[in-house]
C-alpha cells in the first residue's frame, strides 16, 4: 500500500488540513498504528538478545493525588468461598501510565475526532467505531528509546522535567544520532523527559500542589507541524513518553495548533503518557542498545476511550 507523504496529506480536498483521514480507509480505528505489520512483529522478535523484560506502565495509583483531578483507583478483595477471592478494581484508564484512546480527545475547532467521527457517536453510541477494543491484539512491533533527558544533560543543557521546557524536534533528530539510532518504519517511539522520576521524589504535599492542571509544569516534546511530519514521514506507530502530556504544559487546549489536536484526531497518532522508561534508558546507555521489541496489551474493553498500556519492552 502506497503511503502518501505528510505534504500530501488530505488525500482528498473536502478533508481537514494535514490530517489522514481516508488513508487506511473510511472506517479505520487503527491510524498509526495500522503501521505495524506482522513482518515488522517478527523483526521486533529478532531484537530480543538478553531477554531483559522492563514494565513500561507505572502502578496504578502511583500518583498521589491523581493528576488533573481524575479519580482515584479503588481495589476490593470480594470473598467468593471461604478460602477463594475475587478482586474488583474500579478506576480512570487515565489516572495512570495510558495510551490516549482516538476518541480521547476531539479537534477542537472541527468538532471532529480521528476520521470525522462525532461527539454523538463516542457518546451515545457507545464509541463502536473508535473504541480501544479496536486495538486489542495490534500493539506489538519495535520500540525505540530516545533518551532526550539524558541527552540534554550530556549537552550540559539538563532539563528540570517539573517545569515547562520543549524538547524541539531537532533535539530528538541529533539525540537519535548521538544513540547511533534510527527511525524505521513502525516503530513504537518512546521518548524519555525524565518526569516521573523527578515526579518520585517530590514529598507527598508537593505532589499534592501540583496535581491540578492550572499548577501542573511539565516537560514535554514540540508540538508543531513539523514535529507531525517528521513523525509520518517515518511512520511511527505510536509515541509513548514519561510526562503527562507528551506535549510540554501549560498547554492551551482551546488552541487547535497543540499536538494532543495535530496527533490524535488528524492523525490517529496513539499518544502515551506517564509511562515508567527510567530502568530501560539506564540499560539502553548500559549496552547502547536503543531498540526492542515491545509488546503493549490495551484492555479489552469495547468503546474504551484509553487503556493502560500493559506495556513491556524486551531486550
Ligand atoms: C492532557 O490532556 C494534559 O493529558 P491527557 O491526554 O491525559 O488528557
Amino acid at each position: 500500500m502506497k503511503i502518501p507523504i505528510f505534504e500530501e496529506l488530505p488525500i482528498r480536498k473536502d478533508l481537514p488540513t494535514d490530517c489522514s483521514w481516508g488513508v487506511f480507509g473510511d472506517d479505520d480505528a487503527l491510524g498509526c498504528l495500522n503501521f505495524l505489520t506482522a513482518e515488522g512483529v517478527v523483526e521486533a522478535a529478532g531484537l530480543v538478545k538478553s531477554g531483559k523484560v522492563f514494565r513500561l506502565d507505572a502502578r496504578m495509583g502511583f500518583a498521589t493525588p491523581p493528576l488533573f483531578g481524575r479519580a482515584a483507583p479503588e481495589h476490593t478483595i470480594v470473598p467468593l468461598a471461604p478460602m477463594a477471592n475475587d478482586d474488583i478494581v474500579r478506576f480512570n484508564t487515565q489516572e495512570s501510565s495510558q495510551w490516549d484512546g482516538l476518541a480521547h480527545v476531539g479537534h477542537v475547532r472541527l468538532e471532529r475526532f480521528y476520521g470525522g467521527v462525532t461527539i454523538t457517536e463516542v457518546r451515545d453510541g457507545g464509541n463502536a467505531k473508535l473504541g480501544i477494543h479496536h486495538w486489542k491484539d495490534k500493539f506489538v512491533g519495535r520500540g525505540l528509546l530516545i533518551d532526550a533527558f539524558g541527552f540534554r544533560k550530556a549537552q550540559g543543557r539538563p532539563v528540570n522535567p517539573l517545569d515547562r521546557d520543549v524538547f524541539t524536534l531537532a533535539e530528538l533528530k541529533a539525540a537519535i544520532e548521538h544513540q547511533g539510532s534510527a527511525l524505521k518504519p513502525g516503530t513504537i517511539l518512546l521518548v524519555r523527559t525524565g518526569w516521573m522520576e523527578s515526579y518520585e521524589k517530590l514529598t507527598a504535599e508537593e505532589k499534592r500542589a501540583i496535581a491540578p492542571m492550572e499548577k501542573m509544569r511539565s516537560a514535554g516534546i514540540e508540538a508543531s507541524r513539523e514535529m507531525v511530519a517528521w513523525l509520518w514521514n517515518n511512520q511511527v506507530a505510536a509515541i509513548g513518553t514519561d510526562c503527562p502530556a507528551v506535549e510540554a504544559i501549560p498547554s492551551d487546549f482551546t488552541d487547535e495548533s497543540i499536538l494532543h489536536y495535530r496527533a490524535l484526531p488528524l492523525l490517529g497518532l496513539p499518544l502515551g503518557e506517564l509511562f515508567v522508561l527510567a530502568p530501560l534508558a539506564e540499560d539502553c546507555a548500559r549496552d547502547r542498545r536503543y531498540e526492542f521489541m515491545v509488546v503493549s496489551v490495551p484492555l479489552h474493553v469495547v468503546g474504551g476511550i484509553a487503556s493502560p498500556p500493559n506495556a513491556v519492552a524486551i531486550k
